[in-house]
């Protein structure tokens, strides 16, 4: 599509907002910018910008003749695709793009996209060394905090960009086309926002849909929702596994993680050589891999960048340990499944603090998952006590409340043993408390920092 002199209607006043408008300006168009909350403040927004001749802003509700000559409208992850001022813009024949659309179409360049319920961020970060450690230009963009939209205009031909990608951004993808994607995994997450697990599982497999035999997609063999996927995508799928060796892919076997390329077996690694704890960073592992290597990383190059990797911030990070108790930030913990993770990777009695924004999920699995380790519940948000009924009907009674995060992490220090663990993994978002899960983990390192002063 030409920008240049043409109107667009940028919905999100966040870091994807402004990511989008910063190139649509660059590329010459003109840019309504659309916030529904109607106390932010203009001065700003704006201020942002380097020239603001191009832009007007739009604070609350939206009317149909502001809508005039607009092209299409880049809409924030954040803003559900049936938020009321949608209507207005099908109404009126407005294309909807997902921000990393917008970014597809201006930009240049090899992309590796990388969704799933769990392990993005990881897997991503792990991606992005493995391509910077051997490529020049390297771009690591998405869901993992920098907007796609941003390096548009500073990728070229043979750049690389790393994409971690949400549901939310796929929603409203249209030609976006990876040349290897990932769908690492499915399980319950969002489903306030995408309503049932058959819709949520669809939305991540778009991720392939604009793909070709020719391009691959790397897949899951364990998870059964993305094994099934195998049949329906346009792209040949390669698969991981961590329970099966397999013909053709990435596998576990006992301690060595292997890889089958074109019948040709070889040894990636031993385990215990990574610098990352448990199976789930070993899928995350195999993923990338096989991502990697399925792009055109040789195999040597791969395994050196992968030996090197470290952990990513926010997710089962230690933070310290103070008289003798350990403290574990695992933030990025934001739904039960990843925080199932959590606290499989805990080797020690652990307080465990939870709760927060409510995604109408369930969190059955997360309780039973507790498996005698958890000493105690400490519970602050909007689903504290849903989390606490759970929790009872399982026959767990160790539960208190906390006002907030600072009380949680007070009450831990002061009950916890030499010996016992203290765990931040939520299995909630933290919308409502926080602006987002890094500000919550960074909060828990400075109140843990806190405690030895
Ligand atoms: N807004 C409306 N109407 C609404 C809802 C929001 O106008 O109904 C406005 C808000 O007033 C605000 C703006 O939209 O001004 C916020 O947009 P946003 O929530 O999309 O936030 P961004 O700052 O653009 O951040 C987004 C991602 N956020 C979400 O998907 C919620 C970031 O992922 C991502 O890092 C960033 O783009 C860059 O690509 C965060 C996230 O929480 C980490 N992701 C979810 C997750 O990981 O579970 C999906």
């Amino acid at each position: 599509m030409e920008f240049a002199e043409k109107k667009f209607l940028v919905a999100g006043t966040g870091l994807s907002g402004i990511g989008a408008t910063k190139l649509l300006l660059h590329k010459g168009a003109d840019v309504i910018l659309y916030d529904g909350n109607e106390s932010l403040d203009s001065g700003k927004i704006l201020g942002q910008f380097e020239d603001t001749s191009h832009i007007s802003l739009v604070f609350g509700s939206l009317k149909k003749e502001q809508l005039q000559g607009v092209k299409a409208m880049i809409i924030s992850p954040g803003i559900p695709c049936d938020a009321p001022f949608t209507e207005l813009v099908k109404e009126q024949g407005i294309p909807i793009w997902s921000e990393i659309e917008l970014a597809w179409q201006a930009g240049k360049g090899n992309v590796l996209a990388i969704t799933g319920t769990n392990g993005k961020t990881t897997t991503t970060a792990l991606v992005g060394k493995i391509m910077k450690d051997y490529y020049e230009s390297v771009f690591v963009v998405g869901n993992i905090g920098t907007p796609y939209t941003s390096v548009v205009e500073d990728t070229k031909d043979d750049s690389v960009i790393v994409a971690e990608i949400s549901s939310f951004q796929l929603e409203t993808i249209k030609e976006f086309q990876p040349n290897v994607s990932a769908v690492l995994n499915v399980t319950p997450d969002h489903l306030n926002r995408h309503k049932t697990m058959e819709i949520y599982a669809d939305v991540k497999m778009s991720i392939t849909k604009n793909q070709t035999k020719q391009q691959f997609c790397i897949l899951n063999y364990d998870d059964p929702i993305t094994r099934e996927m195998a049949t329906k995508i346009p792209a040949t799928p390669i698969f991981f596994s961590h329970t099966k060796e397999l013909e053709e892919g990435v596998f576990l076997k006992e301690d060595t993680i292997y890889i089958k390329k074109d019948g040709i077996q070889q040894k990636v690694c031993k385990v215990d050589e990574l610098k990352l704890l448990g199976i789930h960073n070993i899928e995350n592992v195999m993923a990338g891999v096989g991502m990697a290597v399925w792009f055109g990383v040789p195999l040597s190059s791969v395994t050196s960048s992968v030996k090197e990797f470290q952990a990513v911030e926010h997710r089962i990070e230690y933070v310290d340990t103070i008289d003798g108790v350990a403290y574990y930030n695992d933030s990025k913990g934001t739904n039960p499944d990843a925080a199932i993770k959590g606290i499989q990777a805990m080797n020690r009695p652990t307080y465990l603090i939870g709760g927060g924004y409510d995604k109408g999920v369930l969190f059955d699995d997360w309780i039973k998952a507790f498996d005698g380790k958890v000493k105690e519940l400490i519970l602050l948000g909007q689903t504290a006590k849903q989390i606490a009924d759970t929790a009872k009907r399982y026959g767990f009674y160790n539960i208190i409340f906390a006002k907030d995060l600072l009380e949680a992490v007070e009450y831990c220090a002061k009950k916890a043993k030499d010996g016992d663990a203290v765990l931040l993994s939520p299995a909630c978002a933290s919308w409502g408390m926080f602006k987002n899960y890094e500000e919550r983990g960074q909060m828990f390192k400075k109140y843990v920092k806190n405690l030895k002063e």
